[in-house]
């Protein structure tokens, strides 16, 4: 039975913000945070009093959930805001037979957390029903950045800490997160204001800093991988096996295969996880001379999608004797347009051995991967070949990782003072100050 504990006069929320913790996609549970500006915990309260009908007539306190029903403001509010339709329906008895379930918890310094269904409808309507009251509606970086603000921060941990946060709320594995999550605890900001401090002391210590700029940049290509994935294409002659690759890696038929070459016309993708690293796969239209129109279109869609991959995987088939196995079969990749315009990342595969009557020496060689990809041969070191490809050196726990191309155009800035004849100092600190943020108007 659920008590009601509805306030009827209107709550003063005028000092109070609210957003959406958890990030914009569906999910199980969705977060709304509240927070009171003037960190008055009854504010809030009565806010939610006003709203919400709590299963258990016993005071709320801190930290301690409490279930109930969303019913929304009263409703002589709702009628003169309100979009909001969805009030609660109310027995003759006056308890609530039906809103939105949802979980209440109320935090410390006139802070709330609602969870409550994770589709966007259950949310919307819990914003609308606080916006209607006069809440306002706030970013979720504001909240995050306040949260994550430790005693003594400035302006100096701003800048990187939202941009931190902005990769945290989107990132798609705990393994990416956590590296995100470095960021928004300081991992980046720490190294940027120590290297700054330590300049303007020693202005000397450049070269240092640039050497040091040049180890984090290590790690640029995994930082803008976080929420994007990294892009593989697999690519080679026709009939090859190339999409029985991509289903035999992704471990469903994806793709359609068939013992007969052009096949797969267009490019194919599709999104997976390796190793808690986002991947998305592309299968593309076999290479070859000539062909039909439709054939060879596929094909220069193939090439765009070569040019663009952050790793190609080049499948040939195996064959008895010692095809030369990086070189000159390769010929249709690197006489290639794409080719011309960056070295390729290429990790080589040869398909079928299961078809070779046996040419052991083939095998021995290092450079170039083995699989059946009808069998799964091969597929789990194909598959952590690709990963040690793409990402050689994980950062480790709070190393700094630059997170978007405005921190690696900066690290960049600095790790070119290096090479300078004169003194860098000038170049450093300026491009620390940018990364930073510091140079933009407060
Ligand atoms: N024996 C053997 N057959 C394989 C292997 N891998 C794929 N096949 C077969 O080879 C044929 C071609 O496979 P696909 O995966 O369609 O080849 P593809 O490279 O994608 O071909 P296109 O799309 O035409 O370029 C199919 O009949 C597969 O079942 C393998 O490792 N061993
Ligand atoms: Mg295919």
């Amino acid at each position: 039975m659920i008590e009601s504990c509805k306030h009827e006069s209107r709550p003063d929320c005028n000092s109070i913000e609210c957003c959406r913790l958890t990030g914009d996609g569906r999910s199980a549970v969705a977060v709304v945070a509240l927070r009171d500006r003037l960190q008055s915990s009854d504010n809030v309260h009565r806010l939610i009093a006003a709203c919400f009908q709590s299963a258990s007539a016993t005071p709320m306190k801190a930290d301690q959930i409490r279930y109930g029903v969303w019913t929304g403001p009263p409703e002589q509010h709702k009628e003169q805001h309100s979009e909001a339709t969805h009030s609660a329906a109310t027995k003759p008895g006056g308890s609530v037979t039906h809103g939105e379930s949802v979980v209440v918890l109320p935090l410390d310094r006139g802070r709330m957390e609602i969870h409550c269904h994770g589709g966007q409808a259950a949310v919307g309507r819990i914003l609308d029903d606080l916006a209607a009251l006069g809440c306002q509606i706030v970013s979720s970086i504001e909240v995050l950045a306040d949260e994550f603000a430790t005693d003594g921060d400035s302006s100096e941990t701003g800048r990187l800490v939202r941009e931190a946060l902005e990769v945290l709320i989107r990132c798609p594995t705990q393994r990416t997160a956590a590296i995100a999550l470095d960021q928004v605890r300081g991992g980046m900001t720490r190294w940027a204001i120590d290297s700054r401090t330590r300049l303007r002391s020693d202005r000397d210590a450049w070269g240092e800093v640039s050497e040091q700029a040049v180890a984090i940049l290590r790690h640029a290509n995994v930082g803008l991988h976080l929420v994007s994935p990294f892009d593989v294409v697999l690519a080679g002659p026709p009939n090859v096996g190339k999409s029985s690759l991509l289903n035999a890696v992704i471990g469903y038929d994806r793709a359609i295969t068939m013992d007969q070459p052009g096949t797969t016309r267009d490019v194919l993708s599709c999104e997976t996880v390796i190793d808690g690293w986002p991947i998305r796969f592309r299968d593309t239209a076999g290479l070859h001379e000539g062909g039909e129109s439709i054939e060879r279109e596929g094909m220069r869609r193939a090439q765009s999608a070569i040019a663009e991959a952050d790793l190609v995987v080049a499948v040939r088939q195996a064959q008895d004797g010692s095809p030369p196995p990086t070189s000159d079969s390769l010929a249709w990749l690197e006489s290639s347009t794409v080719a011309a315009l960056r070295p390729l990342p290429i990790l080589h595969v040869l398909n079928k051995v299961d078809l070779l009557a046996g040419s052991p020496d083939l095998r021995k060689q290092t450079d170039v991967l083995y699989t059946v990809a009808t069998t799964a041969v091969g597929i789990p070191e194909l598959m952590a070949k690709i990963i040690a490809r793409l990402v050689p050196q994980p950062p480790s726990t709070g190393e700094p990782v630059p997170l978007n191309r405005r921190q690696r155009d900066c690290l960049e800035t600095i790790a070119r003072a290096k090479n300078s004849t004169e003194s860098g100092f000038a170049e450093v600190d300026t491009a620390l100050t940018r990364l930073l943020g510091l140079d933009e108007p407060v």
